[in-house]
């Protein structure tokens, strides 16, 4: 008997499979990035495009991993099935079978060990970068969270009022606390609660850390460090519940160029002649004048009305 012909079935499976694959490729309408992004978020962030990196490398891996198998197991189903026959002509007709292949079964433990030690290795390498901290970096801003908003504290030299004090912005019921920070330089997060537990998170960083209020005795490392790619506005929330109003604990980071940050800091220096007092986030913003990039309130979210019974009354 020779060797027995492809069946025109399997060809035909074949070509509706490639058919399948062509049509997902092209009917998604996605870009090569996009593609290649996996679903995986666009961050603002070295940080956040290191863990993309390493999404996108980890799915591929899978992906090859997972196409041997599927092909192994559609070849198997297709072309090695149990005959019709069998039951009468007993199990000589059975496919090769293969248990007891002490090569087989010491390849089936090997490789995956050696898998899950690669993905390990890039992960603890990706996780490693992430973390990373420069002695020295450009900015150093004091994260303060407290039932239920935020404060910002500038620990720069620049960024000293005439009073000796740091340069803060502290959020309120009525006002989204406003985080400006420079593009294209390295941020130190310095964070402290003065209550409970909350956590700091900007998803478009894909970062997020708990805030404590003594992490030292925690043993948690309270800071960390990244640089922001591009201009923009981007949300910031408390991750961890920390009680009633802990979903309106929001606030917005402001990224500006070098330039527009200096200019910004130098502001909330000088004194308002209309208050009397140091320029706001807001007024400091609404001096600049630099289009919606210094909206002098948050645009990526607003604050929540906290008063239980207004809205009870409105209901
Ligand atoms: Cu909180």
């Amino acid at each position: 008997m020779g060797k027995p012909e492809r069946t025109p079935v399997g060809k035909r499976a074949g070509r509706v499979a490639a058919l399948a694959v062509l049509v997902a490729l092209t009917a998604t309408g996605c870009s090569g990035d996009e593609i290649l992004r996996f679903g995986w978020p666009v961050g603002v962030t070295p940080q956040a495009n290191e863990m993309r990196n390493l999404w996108t490398w980890t799915v591929i891996a899978a992906l090859v991993v997972g196409v041997i198998v599927w092909a192994l197991i559609f070849w198997t189903a297709t072309f090695h099935r149990k005959k019709k026959n069998a039951a009468v002509e007993g199990p000589d007709d059975l496919p090769r079978q293969f248990q007891y292949n002490i090569p087989l079964e010491i390849f089936t433990v090997v490789v995956p060990t050696i898998m899950v030690c690669v993905l390990f290795f890039f992960t603890a390498t990706a996780e490693n970068d992430v973390l990373a901290k420069k002695p020295n970096p450009d900015v150093v801003v004091d994260v303060v969270a407290f039932q239920w908003n935020w404060e910002f504290q500038y620990d720069d030299a620049n960024a000293k009022l005439a009073d000796g004090t740091k340069v803060s912005t502290v959020g309120s019921s009525g006002e989204i606390p406003l985080l400006v920070l420079p593009t294209n330089k390295t941020i130190e997060y310095r964070l402290r609660s003065t209550d409970v537990i909350h956590s700091f998170w900007v998803p478009e960083f894909h970062f997020k850390r708990d805030v404590f209020p003594d992490p030292e005795k925690n043993n948690q490392d309270s800071s960390f460090q990244n640089s922001i790619d591009r201009e923009g506005s981007f949300v910031g929330r408390c991750a961890e519940l920390c009680g009633t109003y802990h979903s309106v604990m929001n606030f917005e980071v402001r990224a500006l160029s070098p330039d527009k940050y200096d200019q910004y800091i130098k502001l909330r220096t000088e004194t308002n002649p209309k208050t009397g007092k140091p320029n706001t986030a807001s007024e400091a913003l609404t001096a600049m004048n630099c289009g919606e990039l210094c909206t002098p309130h948050a645009v990526t979210t607003q604050p929540f009305n906290t008063d239980r019974t207004a809205r009870t009354a409105s209901n």
